[in-house]
């Protein structure tokens, strides 16, 4: 797989995706991220990347030339912008994204990118949440690290990836390790019970409980 970046900060990637599951998979080969700088195709001896908005107010909105001209290098990509105004991101998104050859994510700032760029050469746009952050880069870091964990052969177990969390519509129940008893705070005794029957119920029914309590959007 191909995931491209279009970005004013190439270098913002370099340390993230050499550490963990993302620089094990590019190392293996199973995918290759590139970042490419929009201030390539920027105007001006400042390679200007930004313009004022028609119709005058604050900000800045990025300029439709350098976009496309950067876009354009990514053709048969599936094209996706990263800005507050997308529709919500989830696991969803990630799976479909994880089966493309080419995948292009194009991080947004100021204002917002000129709309025509959005309406002809941009397949989706998402968002992270409800809160606005300086660029779209943090953002493309955690949709390639949601994809590139998805790649097969990438992540061990398969089966974990079919369960986890999301998948299920519901959230986790706790987990524990040793030892039994930390600063006098215990491990619940079933879970130490060796009772199958009792822990997997136990589970389903933390699960539930956290699910209403923390997600009742997920109900
Ligand atoms: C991404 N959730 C929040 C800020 C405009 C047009 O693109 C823009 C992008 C940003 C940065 O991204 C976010 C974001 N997901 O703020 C303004």
């Amino acid at each position: 797989m191909q995931i491209s970046i279009i970005t004013i900060f190439p270098e913002y990637f370099d340390s993230p995706l050499r550490l963990g599951v993302t620089g094990r998979a590019i190392e293996r080969g199973l995918v290759d991220v590139e970042a490419i700088d929009l201030r390539t195709w920027g105007r001006g001896v400042h390679r200007q990347v930004d313009d004022s908005p028609f119709g005058g107010g604050p900000g800045m909105v990025l300029m439709p030339e350098p976009l496309a001209e950067a876009l354009d290098t990514v053709a048969g990509a599936h094209r996706v912008l990263l800005t507050p105004g997308g529709a919500p991101l989830s696991q969803d998104h990630l799976d479909r994204w994880a089966q493309l050859h080419h995948l292009a994510l194009v991080c947004g700032r100021y204002e917002g990118v000129d709309e025509r760029i959005a309406e002809h050469m941009i397949d989706e746009e998402v968002s992270l949440g409800d809160y606005v952050i300086a660029g779209g880069e943090a953002a493309a870091l955690v949709v390639i690290e949601g994809v590139v964990r998805l790649i097969p052969d990438v992540v061990g177990n398969a089966e974990s990836i079919e369960r986890e969390s999301f998948r299920e519509g519901t959230i986790e129940e706790p987990h524990y390790t040793r030892p039994a008893v930390f600063r006098g705070w215990e491990v619940p005794e079933v879970l130490r019970s060796g009772d199958h029957g009792r822990i997997e119920e136990w589970r389903r029914e933390q699960r539930e409980q956290r699910t209403a309590a923390r997600r009742p959007d997920l109900g």
